[in-house]
């Protein structure tokens, strides 16, 4: 049987050309994306070049290093090879200036991830480029991360079941699997997905160039990451590239306007693949709705091309999912304007209007008392939002939960332990001029969650003082009351809510019960192995969007855009 004369897993829909015109919006899209700052300048570009360049041999210097120590005589230690492949955005080629080098090296059986974590991580202290060194060695994808010559780099190994690495080494063979442990399997993905989805377009130029429109998109309207529950920046490039197989001829404009319109009325949970799901040669569990209950849950599946396929949008919720379609469906109508030369791209790239749209939001404040733990605490954190997410959702008192993607992040030296508390309650320091947020007496140190109650109706009195006495009540962990002055470091997530309009009361306010979820979130997170509570502390205020601090408008104003409302 001959192989169809197409990439993906049906014929295209349209294979003719863009138009003149269309070809003239690509070009306006380029130029647009340059003057948002969207390439990287050339220098930078030959600066990452240099660097790839030193952090290969370096890679080739470790393996001989390593087989010395495992006892190879000289002369085999120095015919191991060993390999340098990069992925992500860079290797997609839609990275932006200032973007991370995902970078894997790949070493050979003998060579162990120990090595890589002692002898590797001594050869860069070494170097006068490397700075900011951090070995994370144990996580689901292990990882050296550094600066190198001021590029950012994110350094992976992976171990393969061969002798030696030599330098015409390819990823894409399944066989190189088989007996491979899953921690390197998973090291080896991001590679081996990159490449196939590049492998998988029909004209590459034109994918990146729709990728980066999209990309901005997705981090303008705030849709852009996946541990939040929206899609992370693999899950994009799958939509492109199979917008890309769909059109295969069509220029980077029409690929972008396709994209929504394709999108708009995609038949979730149809998944997205770019190719038929492979079963591969080694026992690895590959994304099968029909078997897994888990499979089956997943919202909106976009599934990664090599083997074993995953779906890349596991997080995707009730919630974020609406938001994604929302936010579509703004992009079709501006995308078909563009078409009709009645706007210009950059309405797309236009920025959220999150703090203005909602009149209710759930602040989730983790704080701890040093700057290298709460990076780590911020992270974990931003991993377990959306469990929160999930647990306000199933109490059916709300038709949205709005995760934001973004933290604000702040620290703070405090001269009093009251400071200390109250801060770590969420609250900024009365000299950041936040004078909505200057907390009445009885709001700090509640020692078990408030229950806000809010009234749905009458959103525009929202200055009502009686209901302002009761919003705004801080749920504060009190158990380390001593030794709070000094540095602290914060994080605050946001969350925005849109209320169901069931369960009115008579007089038509509404109870609203948040701390059933709430209780059960903040115990997850002081269960996880994270947790420190000496040194740990997490909050969640309720406010209205009045009672936002300043900064998360950024110096836009603070009027109120409009309330998305469940009414209409
Ligand atoms: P940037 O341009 O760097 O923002 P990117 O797409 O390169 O976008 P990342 O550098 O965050 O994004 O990630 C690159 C790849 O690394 C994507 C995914 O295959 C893998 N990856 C990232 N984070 C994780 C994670 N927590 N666990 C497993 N794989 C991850
Ligand atoms: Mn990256
Ligand atoms: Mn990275």
């Amino acid at each position: 049987m001959s192989k169809p004369k197409y990439l993906g897993v049906t014929p295209p829909v349209d294979t003719s050309q863009s138009s003149e015109e269309e070809e003239a919006l690509a070009n306006d899209l380029l130029s647009i994306l340059k003057s948002e700052g969207q390439f990287e300048s050339e220098e930078e570009r030959k600066n990452r070049e240099v660097v790839l360049g030193k952090i290969d041999k370096m890679v080739k210097e470790f393996v001989y290093r390593a087989s010395l120590k495992h006892k190879l005589p000289e002369s085999l230690a120095s015919a191991c090879g060993g390999k340098i492949f990069t992925f992500g955005s860079y290797r997609l080629g839609v990275h932006g200036a200032g973007a991370d080098i995902d970078t894997l090296c790949v070493v050979p059986s003998h060579v162990t991830r120990d090595d890589f974590f002692d002898i590797m991580v001594g050869m860069l202290k070494e170097r006068s480029e490397v700075t900011e060194i951090t070995p994370v060695p144990k996580t689901y994808v292990p990882v050296i991360k550094m600066q190198f010559s001021g590029v950012d780099i994110d350094l992976t190994v992976a171990v393969l079941q061969q002798p030696t690495i030599p330098e015409d080494l390819e990823l894409f063979d399944n066989n190189i699997l088989r007996t491979m442990n899953s921690t390197c399997v998973r090291s080896l993905n991001g590679s081996r997905v990159t490449d196939e989805i590049l492998r998988l377009v029909p004209n590459i130029a034109t994918f990146r160039l729709a990728l980066r429109c999209i990309k901005l998109w997705a981090k303008r309207r705030a849709i852009y990451s996946n541990p939040m529950g929206f899609f992370g920046g693999v899950a994009w490039a799958m939509v492109v590239a199979r917008i890309c197989q769909l059109y295969p001829n069509k220029c980077a404009s029409t690929i972008v306007t396709r994209f929504f319109h394709v999108l708009s009325r995609w038949r979730w949970p149809t998944p997205v693949l770019l190719k038929e799901i492979e079963s591969g040669p080694a026992h690895f569990q590959v994304w099968n709705p029909r078997l897994d209950r888990g499979d089956r849950d997943h919202r909106m599946p976009i599934i990664t091309p090599a083997y074993p396929s995953m779906c890349a949008t596991h997080n995707v919720s009730q919630s974020t999912k609406q938001i994604i379609e929302m936010e579509v469906k703004r992009g079709l109508i501006i995308v078909d304007k563009v078409m009709q030369h009645e706007t210009t791209w950059r309405d797309l790239f236009e920025k959220d209007e999150f703090f203005r749209r909602y009149k209710f939001y759930l602040q989730v404040n983790v704080s701890s008392t040093d700057g290298d733990v709460q990076h780590g605490l911020h992270g974990f954190l931003e991993s377990r939002v959306r469990q929160y997410v999930t647990r306000l959702e199933t109490t059916g008192q709300f038709v949205l939960i709005h995760p934001y993607i973004k933290s604000y992040d702040h620290d703070f030296v405090c001269k009093s332990d009251e400071e200390a508390q109250r801060i770590r309650a969420g609250f900024l320091p009365v000299q950041q001029e936040a004078p909505a947020l200057v907390p009445d007496e009885k709001s700090i140190n509640v020692p078990t969650p408030a229950v806000p109650e809010a009234d749905q109706d009458n959103m525009e009195e929202s200055s009502d003082s009686e209901s302002k006495d009761r919003d705004g009540k801080a749920e504060k962990d009190d158990s380390n009351s001593s030794g709070d002055t000094g540095k602290i470091y914060t994080s605050a997530f946001y969350l925005g809510l849109l209320l169901t309009e069931r369960d009115r009361s008579p007089a038509g306010k509404r109870r609203m019960d948040l701390s059933l979820p709430t209780q059960e979130f903040i115990r997850l997170v002081k269960e996880s192995t994270v947790w420190d509570d000496e040194t740990m502390t997490i909050s969640i205020r309720f406010l209205r969007q009045e009672q936002l601090p300043d900064e998360v408008f950024g110096g836009m104003s603070r009027e109120r855009l409009h309330y998305l409302s469940s009414s209409k």
